[in-house]
C-alpha cells in the first residue's frame, strides 16, 4: 500500500552536516521524495508537532531542540517520502527513538546521542503511523508543495489576504 511519511532532518543533523548521509541512507528505501523544504519552525508549529508529548518533563527542551535553539541552527529540512510501506521502511532506516538503543547501523544509532540533560538528540523525525503522518504532513506542508495528491483538498477564494510575491 502506498503511504506518505514526514521526515524531518532535525537541527543537530543539519549542524553536523549529515543531510547528505541521511538522504543517502533513506534512498535505500527506494521511496520517492514528493516534497522537500527548509523550515524555521515557530513555537506553535513545534508544540503542535509534539503535542502528544506535552506532559513529558523533557517537552520544553524538545521544543527548543526542534526549533534549533540548542544547536544555533534555526531550521529543519522537511521531506515527504511516498511509496510502498513508506512509514515502516523509514522507521526501520531511522532506528528506535533512543539513539543508544538504536541499531548501530541505523541513522539514529550511527549519528544520535543523549545529551547530559537526558534529551534524545536523534537527528531525524519519522512519522510513527499513517494517522500521525497525515496530521504532521498537513502541519508542515501546503497541498501545492507536494507533487502528488495525498489527501483531499478544497479550493477557496482568498483575495483579501496579504501575500509576499516576487518583485
Ligand atoms: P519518535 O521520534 O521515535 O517518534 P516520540 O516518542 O514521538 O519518538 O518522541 C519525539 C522525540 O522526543 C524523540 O525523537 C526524541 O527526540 C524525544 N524523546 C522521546 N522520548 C524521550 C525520552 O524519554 N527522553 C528524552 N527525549 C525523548
Ligand atoms: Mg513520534
Amino acid at each position: 500500500m502506498n503511504q506518505a511519511t514526514l521526515i524531518l532532518i532535525k537541527p543537530d543533523g543539519l549542524k553536523k552536516s549529515l543531510t547528505g548521509n541521511i538522504l543517502t541512507r533513506l534512498s535505500e528505501s527506494k521511496l520517492e521524495i514528493v516534497g522537500a523544504k527548509i523550515v524555521r519552525a515557530s513555537k506553535e508549529l513545534a508544540e503542535a508537532h509534539y503535542a502528544h508529548l506535552k506532559d513529558k518533563p523533557f517537552f520544553p527542551e524538545l521544543i527548543r531542540y526542534i526549533q534549533g535553539e540548542i544547536h544555533n541552527r534555526k531550521k529543519v529540512m522537511a521531506l515527504v517520502y511516498w511509496g510502498e510501506d513508506a512509514i515502516l521502511k523509514c522507521r526501520q532506516l531511522a532506528g528506535t527513538t533512543n539513539p543508544e538503543e538504536a541499531e548501530s547501523t541505523s541513522i539514529r544509532g550511527a549519528y544520535g546521542r543523549i545529551t547530559t540533560s537526558g534529551l534524545f538528540e536523534n537527528v531525524v523525525h519519522v512519522s510513527a503511523n499513517a494517522a500521525d503522518a497525515e496530521r504532521e504532513i498537513k502541519l508542515w506542508f501546503k497541498p501545492q508543495e507536494i507533487i502528488v495528491k495525498l489527501y483531499p483538498t478544497q479550493e477557496i477564494i482568498n483575495e483579501q489576504k496579504k501575500a509576499i510575491v516576487w518583485a
